[in-house]
């Protein structure tokens, strides 16, 4: 009998008010169940947020460096649970076990970085233009933030968002991916084990009905969500008519250019782990290729042969290098994207198609593809089908390849493989991404430096990094006029 799981609200473990319960399957092997999870409602969410609205009170007095202490012991539970977490991160998601270690490594990293964070959350020193007056900034905390995340990165995204909006004197509550709540839940263990006070977070399972109702809940300041780019706009509506802070990260399709003096051997490997590593499942993942008339041919055969030896499977396998997709309607987008009506003449060079064999039978598989011929433009080289398929552009000069790269609607990341520095650079002036990696893939990013993309990839604000401590804090100006007279600014002037 598969366990039944609760939300954490008002300080405890509770059962959802709509009486429902959503299942949570393996989707390696769907017959698999790891449990039942609250199907939460508005009530679910009103009665988080009026939990979380006292944790605020008491959180938000707690000193900085105080939080940041608290963060680093759940930094220390992540390192001693990583290996179990793991293990449970990948029945649930799908990807490698190398794949959901190096997630938890990324919420350990996150809770290290905000846990010093705490001893510095610098306000700025200012002269005045006034005689015996001081002019500084300090940082205040929001309120209540509402926090989205979404399956691919199980433990680094909650991490992301959770950890500074803590370390910054916030409350949380947080609505994790309906296909994910067993990580969230083991999160929210933690974060109580390492002395975070009950009321300051708070647990919400859910799916659309829950997450519209955080969104839309008037005492909430702040949200922060990351998903798709339609879910993304119909969250700014929201948010714009209720004048709630908002942090969207959203869409990519996310280019690797490689030029005819790269190391092909280098590029290979890159293409390999940036296209099919996560199952393609990354905000981050490549989906475009575009080489070099002069090395594509060789390039692609390479990667064909390549693709079609990596080994699908259970992610906990230890031979397996490629797991399988989130869900059906995961795979059935893939399948779509890669219909003959929709190829719009390119062609499949190796994959296309589910595997065969038992191995792979009760899962949501699909073979690592590779489409070559995809015309500039066209929807394989413009649309994120967030799965293993690689869209191949030839194009015939540096020039060409910068402007192939600038013409989708995402700005997340991207990546130049070159041996020639002087193009290096000029490739991280000119491509319009958040994120430019030199002679690497397009994944990767890391925790202390700031995450996020241009056009309708976000909206202005960065994840990770010292960035996103802006994100979950107001900046509050104090003047102290300690000369004892009236002095107006703007209007009194005294000689130098
Ligand atoms: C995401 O896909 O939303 O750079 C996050 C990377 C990871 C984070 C990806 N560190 O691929």
């Amino acid at each position: 009998m598969a366990k039944t799981f609760k939300n954490f609200i008002g300080g405890k473990w509770t059962e959802p008010l709509t009486g429902r319960y959503f299942q949570n399957r393996n989707p390696a092997d769907t017959n698999d169940l790891i449990g039942r999870f609250p199907d939460s409602g508005a009530a679910d969410v009103a009665a988080a947020v009026r939990s979380a609205q006292a944790g605020f009170e008491q959180w938000s007095r707690t000193p900085a460096p105080l939080r940041g202490e608290v963060l680093r012991r759940v930094g220390d539970l992540l390192v001693a649970r990583k290996d179990e977490i793991a293990d449970a991160m990948t029945r649930e998601m799908g990807k490698v076990l190398a794949e959901t270690r190096g997630d938890v490594q990324e919420g350990i990293d996150t809770a290290y970085y905000a846990a010093t964070e705490g001893r510095r959350l610098f306000g700025r020193t200012v002269p005045s233009e006034l005689r015996r007056k001081w002019a500084m900034t300090v940082r205040r905390p929001i309120g209540v933030c509402g926090l989205i995340t979404p399956f691919n990165f199980p433990m680094a995204i909650p991490t992301w968002k959770a950890f500074p909006a803590l370390l910054c004197g916030n409350s949380v509550v947080l609505k994790p991916s309906e296909d994910v709540p067993h990580t969230a839940h083991l999160l929210v263990e933690i974060l109580l084990e390492a002395g975070v006070p009950p009321n300051v977070i708070q647990l919400v399972h859910g799916g659309e009905a829950a997450g519209k109702a955080l969104v839309e809940h008037p005492g909430v300041p702040a949200i922060s969500f990351t998903g798709s780019t339609v879910t993304g706009s119909a969250i700014g509506q929201v948010c714009g008519r209720m004048h709630k802070r908002l942090s969207l990260e959203m869409g990519g399709k996310n280019a690797i250019i490689v030029m005819d003096d790269a190391d092909l051997d280098l590029a290979v490997d890159g293409v390999l782990w940036g296209a099919f590593g996560t199952t393609g499942q990354r905000c981050t993942a490549t989906s475009r290729l575009i080489v070099h008339r002069k090395v594509h041919d060789k390039l692609v055969s390479r990667l064909v042969a390549a693709a079609g030896k990596l080994v699908l499977g259970d992610g906990r396998g230890a031979r397996t290098q490629v797991g399988p997709l989130i869900h059906a309607a995961a795979r059935e987008k893939v399948e779509y994207y890669l219909d003959p009506a929709v190829l719009q003449g390119a062609e499949v060079a190796c994959g296309g198609s589910r595997p065969r064999g038992a191995r792979t039978a009760n899962g949501y598989f699909y073979r690592p593809t590779v489409v070559v011929g995809v015309k500039p433009g066209s929807r394989l080289a413009t649309e994120e089908i967030f799965g293993p398929v690689l869209s191949v552009i030839r194009v015939g000069s540096y020039e060409h390849a910068a402007k192939v790269n600038n013409e989708v609607k995402y700005g997340l990341s991207s990546s130049i493989y070159t041996s020639d520095v002087n193009l290096a650079f000029r490739a991280m002036d000119d491509l319009q991404n958040g994120i430019t990696y030199v002679n690497a893939p397009t994944i990767g990013a890391e925790a202390h430096l700031p995450f996020g993309g241009v056009k309708q990839t976000g909206n202005g604000h960065r994840e990770g990094g010292w960035e996103v401590f802006d994100f979950y804090s107001e900046t509050k100006v104090c003047y102290v006029d300690y000369s004892g007279v009236l002095q107006r600014a703007q209007l009194d002037t005294y000689d130098v």
